[in-house]
């Protein structure tokens, strides 16, 4: 249990990864004069006839959306990944090693609607990119073995279209990141004999202090080895899940409420469509792991306004992850947040000041 949180330096261990994180507490206060960030103007059209991710319209690979009115799903046309592997490329000199990479990059677009993000989106509305994001999942693993699916939002964040989509890119062979949680979970199990990420769960939730947003079936919390200021981990609360295919209908629900309460706390923290990767980690292949816990990690770059982010630069690059805010502090400020959408809410002002304005 994690008693007393230092306020001197200390290194904090991320058991999904095997890493560790350098916590500085007593740096939050340093002085400050980087760079400002140009803040992207708000859409202001829910069509946008040169996006090409609304319906109807003309992508850059030259085929044309269809006018779809919920979700839709195309094959990137700029794949990084490919079905067929051209020729066999596999090397094993120790210096110079490769192997194909086979696979395939598919792009999920949330919305037909331009102006909107996730956490405007109703909860029916979110529901369906839950469904949609499970049923890609269940088509791809019979395909290949790491399927990962992912959003990247905002310019800030190297997002190139404000239109809310998100994308999945599905592999024969585990990313990196897939084989630490793979090799963590697996050895977590082995020596402890319980499952890491449900052990984890609920220790946090006996412990409180980092906890964002608690549901039936989910919990958001800020984990004890966070690396960017406001990054967070969705978590299931009930049992072990493979994967997306595997929630139920009220587990789907309950997530879509989650996701909802915890991205309208971001934009709120900042009053701006806060940016971040987000993405899935479910049980690689189609074999159901007993170790693994489905999960998503929230990684957003901002630190202390909607323009200034924290950079991943110098010791980070050549030691490891830093941090000055503490994970304790960040949930603390995310809980402290209204789940009512602070442009919903100005909006709401706006329509109330104008009804009650005298008639002239
Ligand atoms: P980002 O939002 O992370 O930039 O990703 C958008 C993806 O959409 C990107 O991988 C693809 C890009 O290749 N895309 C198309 O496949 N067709 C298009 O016409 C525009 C963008
Ligand atoms: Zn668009």
């Amino acid at each position: 249990m994690t008693a007393r949180i230092p306020q001197h330096p200390h290194r904090r261990f991320n058991p999904l990864t095997g890493e560790w994180v350098l916590v500085s507490p007593q740096r939050v206060e340093r002085p400050w004069q980087g760079q400002l960030e140009e803040l992207r103007p708000v859409e202001p059209t829910g069509w946008d006839p040169d996006c090409p991710l609304c319906p109807g319209n003309l992508r850059s690979g030259g085929q044309r959306n269809p006018p779809y009115t919920n979700t839709f799903v195309f094959t990137n046309d700029f794949p990084a990944l490919r079905p067929q592997i051209g020729e066999d490329t596999t090397a094993t000199d120790p210096l110079f090693r490769h192997q194909p990479a086979r696979g395939t990059c598919r792009v999920v677009c949330f919305s037909p609607r331009h102006d909107l993000t996730l956490p405007e989106m109703s909860l029916i509305e979110i529901r369906r990119v839950i469904d949609l994001w499970g049923q890609q999942v269940a088509e791809l693993q019979a395909h290949y073995r790491w399927i990962q699916v992912f959003e990247n939002k905002g310019a800030l964040q190297g997002c190139s279209n404000p239109h809310p989509h998100g994308q999945i890119w599905a592999s024969d062979h585990l990313p990196t990141e897939a084989v630490k949680e793979n090799d963590q979970q697996r050895g977590y199990r082995r020596q402890f004999g319980g499952l890491l990420l449900m052990d984890y769960a609920q220790q946090e939730m006996q412990e409180g202090t980092r906890l964002v947003d608690v549901h039936e079936h989910w919990l958001a919390l800020v984990p004890y080895w966070a690396t960017w200021p406001f990054e967070t981990l969705v978590l299931p609360r009930q049992r072990r899940i493979s994967h997306l295919p595997q929630l139920t209908n009220a587990e789907r629900d309950d997530l879509a409420g989650l996701l909802k309460t915890l991205l309208t706390r971001y934009d709120n923290l900042f009053q701006t469509a806060f940016p971040y990767s987000m993405g899935w980690h479910g049980s690689p292949g189609t074999r159901d792991h007993k170790h693994w816990q489905l999960h998503a990690h929230f990684y957003p770059p901002l630190l202390r306004s909607a323009t200034v982010k924290k950079f991943m630069v110098g010791y980070e690059l050549l030691g490891e992850p830093q941090r000055d805010l503490t994970p304790e502090h960040a949930a603390a400020q995310l809980r402290a947040l209204p789940v009512q959408h602070y442009r919903a809410f100005a909006a709401r002002s706006r329509q109330t000041s104008a009804t009650r304005r005298p008639r002239a």
